[in-house]
């Protein structure tokens, strides 16, 4: 089947994409048809649109017929169908279903989403559905057709569809689980709501038959500067469609005075190396992007790109060259004030600025990727990024499958974002627990990042252990690693009060940079004590001066992430007065309101970034 559509589509000279980029770079700037706004849906906990009564998917039957996909209107008053979308109730696409209804808070399973759209279709064009996440498993069905599958709560995915749309009215109907499983990335146990749903954009792109699918341009980080050219832009072109007779790709950034043209190769592939004399670098306090333009036969796109190299060197980070450290906060992908997912670029700007007028230069985007909009808009804001897959905790280890898995998150993430200054750090994970399966799969995903980008530094949040007053870092995955990150949780969970945290010192097995990637406690805005009273803002104030004075103790320290900047909503966390289903590590709590602690982080950045100012 998979064969004859390889057939038909190569007859009709148009090639399918390059398995290895799922995604069309930048498939924003084609968007035909946006299809956010309200989707009618069923909330379906048995799954009776998916399986029959003898709990057979319908969707694997010879007709394929019979599942809630098929979107049956009753056309006779006798007809027996148990289900109708057109007078079913909506939700807001994108956003998580738990926040837009009470009976959804807490819903783990199956909900149907159902759409109707008009689209004009164009002669010689192709049509892309893209989704930019749909918590966690997705069958996606346009006009009663499955077009496939998705697994991975937090990455896009995309199906052409030139050959299924329809003049006139189309029916796309996705089937969303959130149900957690042993095997999935992330599995089980999280400290964080599990919203279901589709949460980010969905639209449907369109290109010209052949056409520019990806592209990566960044600065060579190992270029030695000569006479002639402070700086090499290195990346590559990639056509999709009939790229086979080798084709010319102009490339104009303008503003840097730079045109130059590639030829593609037979599978469609250019390689670029262009020498630059000036190039101002991409940076938090000038976070310059040149507008790029890429052109081919019959094809154009336009991106913002910054230029930046990010490097380590001993105990250092070196960005364009000179050192920093990393002032950052931790974030979920999640609005306080919702509560619920981000919904959109306002909300995520929110979120950013917060970290601005916090101090920071960096924020560490936990645990899992996040929107592709956030990442653009930390390119524009001036803010580097540490972005994450899911792979938290107690992962399943040996299952080839659960490896495939967090892999391809990682692939799809790093596709995805490769193009954008502000990410320097891909991390692989987080508090994972050292064993001899667990460090074999991180030190795969490890590679697998490198070999994808060596543009950026890699990394995991990992633990420390306790002897005494030591605090350890001895992790055998740390010898795959560019930096030194660990998440410490001194005068929380461990250590007796704030105060006494000056006494601990840390013994750190590698010779690199260190970045803390979390530390914090919790409080509640508003509940003010002593500072030896848990959930009072003067314990979590006292605990951040304290950490801050025994971090200081570590000569590599060259940037931290303490835990978090909002509160956020977890289902681990119980306690009816102080907690209620949050987890109060935030510096700003749900109702926007900046916590004591806010300030001692301020003025401690306000400090640092007089010695680093970048
Ligand atoms: C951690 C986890 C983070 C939790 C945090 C906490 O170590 O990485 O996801 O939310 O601790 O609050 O306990």
């Amino acid at each position: 089947m998979k064969y004859a559509f390889l057939v038909l589509l190569l007859i009709a000279g148009v090639r399918p994409l390059p398995a290895q980029h799922t995604i069309v770079q930048n498939i924003a700037a084609r968007v035909e048809l946006n299809l956010d706004g309200r989707w009618n849906y069923l909330v379906d906990p048995y799954e009776n649109g998916f399986y029959d009564y003898r709990h057979q998917p319908y969707d694997q039957s010879a007709s394929g017929a019979g599942g809630f996909y098929d979107d049956k209107k009753q056309t006779d008053k006798g007809q027996l169908i148990e289900y109708d979308f057109d007078r079913g109730p909506t939700l807001k696409v994108p956003g998580d279903w738990n926040s837009q209804d009470d009976k959804l808070l807490y819903y783990e399973g199956t909900l149907w989403y159902r759409r109707i759209f008009q689209c004009t279709l164009q002669p010689h064009r192709r049509y892309f559905l893209y989704f930019g996440a749909v918590n966690y498993e997705s069958h996606i069905y346009l006009n009663g057709k499955k077009l496939g599958t998705h697994k991975g709560g937090f990455t896009p995915f995309q199906f052409e569809i030139t050959d299924k749309l329809k003049e006139g009215d189309n029916s796309l109907v996705v089937k969303a689980d959130n149900t957690r499983h042993p095997d999935e990335i992330p599995t089980v146990n999280t400290d964080w709501w599990n919203y279901g749903g589709i949460t980010r954009d969905v639209y449907i792109a369109s290109t010209p038959e052949t056409f520019i699918s990806d592209y990566q341009l960044q600065l060579d980080k190992s270029f030695t500067p000569t006479k002639t050219a402070e700086a090499l832009i290195s990346g590559y072109v990639q056509l999709a469609g009939q790229p086979s007779a080798p084709q010319a790709v102009t490339l104009d950034i303008a503003e840097a005075n730079i045109h130059t043209t590639v030829r593609t190769d037979a599978s469609g592939r250019a390689n670029i190396s262009i020498p630059v004399k000036a190039l101002t670098r991409w940076s938090p306090t000038n976070p310059k992007r040149y507008a790029v333009e890429l052109k081919c036969s019959t094809d154009q796109v336009a991106d913002n790109i910054g230029f930046r190299t990010i490097a380590v060197k001993g105990q250092d980070i070196l960005l364009n060259g000179k050192p920093t450290f990393l002032r950052g906060i931790s974030i979920h992908d999640e609005n306080p004030l919702i509560p619920g997912r981000n919904r959109g670029e306002g909300d995520l700007r929110m979120l950013l600025t917060w970290a601005k007028e916090l101090g920071c230069n960096y924020v560490r985007l936990a645990h899992y990727p996040h929107n592709e909009t956030m990442i653009r808009l930390a390119d524009e804001l001036g803010l580097m990024v540490w972005a994450e897959v899911p792979v938290y905790w107690t992962i399943s280890w040996t299952n080839p499958d659960t490896y495939a898995n967090a892999e391809k998150q990682l692939s799809d993430l790093i596709n995805r974002d490769r193009n954008r200054a502000s990410v320097i750090i891909w991390s692989i994970g987080n508090e994972t627990p050292l064993s001899e399966p667990r460090l074999d799969f991180m030190s795969r995903l490890a590679a697998k990042a490198h070999a994808l980008d060596n543009t950026r530094l890699v990394s995991a949040a990992l633990e420390v252990h306790r002897k005494g007053n030591d605090a350890i870092v001895d992790d055998p995955l740390g010898e795959k690693l560019d930096l030194v990150s660990f998440n410490e949780y001194a005068g929380w969970y461990w250590g007796d009060k704030p105060t006494d945290l000056p006494n601990y010192h840390f013994t750190i097995k590698y010779d690199r940079p260190v970045v803390i990637t979390e530390f914090g406690g919790d409080a509640l805005a508003g509940f003010h004590a002593d500072a030896q009273t848990r959930w009072s803002e003067e314990y979590q104030q006292a605990l951040y001066d304290n950490q801050l004075k025994m971090l200081s103790g570590i000569s590599a320290l060259r940037g931290i992430t303490p835990w978090i900047l909002c509160d956020f909503r977890s289902p681990r966390r119980q306690h009816p007065i102080y907690q209620n289903f949050w987890n109060r590590k935030g510096l700003i709590s749900e109702q926007g309101i900046r916590k004591k602690a806010f300030y001692t982080l301020q003025s401690f950045y306000q400090s640092i970034a007089k010695k680093y100012p970048e």
